[in-house]
């Protein structure tokens, strides 16, 4: 039967929303302990699209972790991973996940990388989970259900003016689009007040879903880095989306703020060169 709601034959119900949003939870926490473990151990460690751009052995085996797990779990739902897991299903759910966002800080120890999860249906993301072990912080979120950090319910605050705005934003790998993300960082600084670059676009949005940031904006996310964290913040109250006020694409700039900020930081962000 078509859903009303997303116009697919699955009919998104609020107990399967209840149902991915644990099963990403429980994938999530059992991909970043495993993750840790292997630290310890000693990482074995590779660039992929750049010098700087590094994948570890416990990226990898924390996706094979979380697909066979999700394969056991659900066997007929679509998959798509970072690290080139993408298998095809019949369920109409599809899971987008990013075994370790943030593996430059995963790698240098640093706190801020996480583990994301996301099911979605026609795109869309209904379920999600990000695990922030450094952080002790498990986020999570379900369409229509709100999100949460623990057992804390997320609401995002009215806003500051954007002079007063502590804004989260990243930077690519590849050395021309870091120069062009820099010239706009230049224009934007003056005009807020400070920036974050936590270095995982997943932890991000999840800061703006928890009041940590006032908003976001970063170009050149893949669908792994931004599946959950979009859904965690639109679910705490947050607007994310493109520059153009449609909906958030990845690879495009993505924003995120509170509705009454993200049009003036669009604007802040065209007048420098966006
Ligand atoms: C990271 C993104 C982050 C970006 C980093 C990096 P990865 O993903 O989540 O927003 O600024 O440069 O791309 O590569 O660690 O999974």
């Amino acid at each position: 039967m078509p859903d009303p709601l997303l116009g697919t034959d699955l009919l998104v119900t609020d107990l399967l929303v209840t149902e991915l949003r644990e099963l990403a939870r429980q994938v999530a926490v059992e991909a970043t302990e495993l993750a840790t473990r292997l630290r310890a151990d000693g990482l074995d460690i590779d660039r992929k699209s750049t010098l700087t751009d590094l994948v570890t052995n416990a990226d990898r085996a924390c996706e094979e972790l979380i697909l066979g797990r999700l394969a056991v779990a659900r066997p007929d739902d679509a998959t798509l991973g970072e690290e080139g897991g993408a298998t095809e299903g019949s369920s109409g759910v599809r899971w987008v996940i990013d075994p370790i966002d943030g593996t430059t800080n995963f790698v240098y120890d640093h706190p801020g990388w996480a583990c994301s999860v996301a099911a979605e249906v026609d795109g869309v993301p209904i379920a999600g989970a990000v695990v922030v072990p450094t952080l002790g912080a498990v986020f999570t979120a379900g369409a229509g259900q709100g999100a949460t950090l623990g057992t804390r319910t997320l609401r995002i605050a009215e806003p500051p003016r954007l002079a007063e705005a502590l804004v989260a934003t990243g930077f690519g790998y590849e050395a021309r689009r870091r120069r062009q993300q820099g010239l706009i960082l230049a224009r934007v600084l003056p005009r807020i007040r400070d920036i974050r670059r936590t270095g995982a676009a997943a932890v991000d949005l999840c800061s703006v879903a928890a009041g940590r940031v006032d908003a976001y904006y970063e170009t050149g996310l893949g669908p792994w880095d931004l599946a959950a964290g979009a859904l965690i913040a639109t679910e705490a109250g947050a607007r994310v989306g493109a520059l153009d006020g449609g909906p958030a694409v990845a690879g495009d700039l993505v924003i995120s703020a509170h509705p009454d900020l993200f049009g003036e930081l669009c604007e802040l962000l065209r007048d420098a060169g966006a």
